[in-house]
């Protein structure tokens, strides 16, 4: 049995996308648990740039893709997405929906854009994509599931009372135009035919898989820090990226789980609002944006910028319960001087090396810094560890010795190749 789960440690687009590729050359299946298109995850393969949201990024060499129970699919941009990697040779026949996933329709999406721009509402940073309105009917027991789009009938009984209520919300609390009842359900029906032969019971062909020692990667989407539970709420996302969520999210028993990988940049970026101690403003920041290539996957956000948090890489450990930890992008680091890790924040006198749970607080914490030398060599080409610059494994041994928790890949370019594995 071979359950390997790839998470993000911060707050996303650590390159989970890539280290999956990469992993995924042995994989049998790839399957993502929780979130939706709001994913971007970049795969560079010859120099040809993929970027995937829904699909699971082992897309482009694993065995069978699988959309699991926990994701939210908007239906919409699970076609064009299919067509987009199609149009460029890639196959898609390997890839299965969970029956059990929920359905994103256009009046979360409406919702999602609703809520962001009301003045006495928090502004979250979200994507747009309906992510969280959708998860929201999904605990109160409305939402639509992907077996429902099986059953036209069921879908629209379900489809009119969904409406109902939310073009009331929308006309008498918002004062939008109410959306129309015949078009979307035409527009669902048109997808519905289109994929319902990928829509299947997903648990016992994933337990299965598992139960016959088969490699299953199973692929985080966001991170850490944007968990419902424990990230900065309500500067979060809606569902459960750390490891817990697999087990909710693809229908597994924990005991399945074998390896639980952190992919961790070796810097910090965050997209999006709310906190975030380390983060570097000005010039420093945006060179680091610059050299990075730091701008959304999808939507084309500038990044936030900041130095290595290692409080949050400490609860990034141990909630995942982490057996390795993947460093991305450590060739950015090159030629910036000295570099700094934050080891503690330090709030209201009080020293913390934990995430605290007080959201607000993190507006006042000052992070302690550990500076160490940097280094000026272009790292992108090297294969081995003892290769890198002095200074470079002075950094990775720093970070490794603070979070307790073994490297096992250093990454030093965005290609499939440019990877040091250390063990
Ligand atoms: P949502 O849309 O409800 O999930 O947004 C809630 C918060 O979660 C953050 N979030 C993300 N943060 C980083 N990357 C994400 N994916 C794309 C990428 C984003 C893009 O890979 O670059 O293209 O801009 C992602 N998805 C959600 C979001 O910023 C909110 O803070
Ligand atoms: P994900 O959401 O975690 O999959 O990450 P994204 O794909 O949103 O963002 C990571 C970005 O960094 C992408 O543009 C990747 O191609 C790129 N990338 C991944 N690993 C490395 C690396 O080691 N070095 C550099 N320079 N870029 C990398
Ligand atoms: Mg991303």
């Amino acid at each position: 049995m071979a359950g390997y789960v790839v998470v993000g440690t911060q707050w996303g687009d650590e390159g989970k996308g890539k280290i999956i590729d990469v992993l995924s050359e042995k994989a049998d299946y790839v399957v993502r648990f929780q979130g939706g298109n709001n994913a971007g995850h970049t795969v560079v393969l010859n120099g040809e740039k993929f970027i995937l949201q829904l699909l699971p990024s082992g897309v482009l060499q694993a065995g069978t893709c699988v959309i699991g129970p926990g994701v939210v699919v908007d239906p919409k941009a699970f076609l064009d997405e299919i067509d987009r990697i199609e149009k460029r040779g890639a196959k898609t026949d390997h890839v299965i929906i969970s029956d059990r996933a929920h359905v994103v329709m256009p009046y979360h999406i409406e919702m999602d854009k609703i809520r962001e721009s009301v003045e006495d509402r928090i502004k979250i940073g979200t994507t747009k994509k309906g992510i969280g309105p959708c998860y929201a009917d999904k605990i109160s027991r409305d939402g639509i599931r992907m077996a429902d789009l099986l059953d036209m009938k069921q879908f629209e009984e379900k489809l009119r009372y969904n409406l109902k209520e939310k073009n009331e919300i929308f006309t008498k609390i918002y004062g939008v135009e109410p959306l129309d009842f015949d078009k979307i359900f035409e527009e669902y029906k048109g997808y519905a035919e289109k994929i319902k032969h990928r829509i299947v019971d997903t648990i016992p062909i994933v337990n299965k898989a598992l139960n016959e020692n088969k490699l299953v990667l199973f692929e985080g989407a966001q991170a850490m820090m944007l968990d419902i539970n424990y990230g900065t709420y309500p500067y979060v996302t809606s569902s459960s990226p750390t490891l817990g969520g697999v087990t909710t999210g693809a229908g597994i028993s924990p005991r399945k789980i074998d390896k639980g990988i952190g992919v961790m940049k070796a810097y910090t970026t965050r997209v999006g609002e709310g906190p975030f101690v380390t983060e570097i403003k000005g010039e420093f920041g945006d060179k680091i944006r610059g050299i990075g290539g730091e701008y959304g996957a999808v939507t084309g956000r500038p990044r936030r910028c900041g130095w290595l948090d290692l409080v949050v890489g400490r609860y990034a450990t141990e909630i995942n319960g982490l057996t390795d930890i993947v460093i991305t992008k450590i060739d950015v680091l090159s030629g910036l001087g000295k570099l700094k890790i934050c080891t503690a924040y330090e709030i209201d006198g009080k020293i913390y090396e934990y995430v605290p749970a007080d959201t607000k607080s993190l507006d006042r914490a000052i992070p302690i810094y550990e500076e160490l030398d940097g280094w000026d060599e272009d790292i992108t080409q090297i294969k081995k560890y003892e290769d890198l610059p002095e200074n470079c494994r002075k950094y990775l041994e720093r970070v490794q010795e603070i979070l307790g928790c073994p490297i096992s890949v250093v990454s030093v370019g965005p290609d499939r190749s440019q990877n040091i594995h250390i063990r």
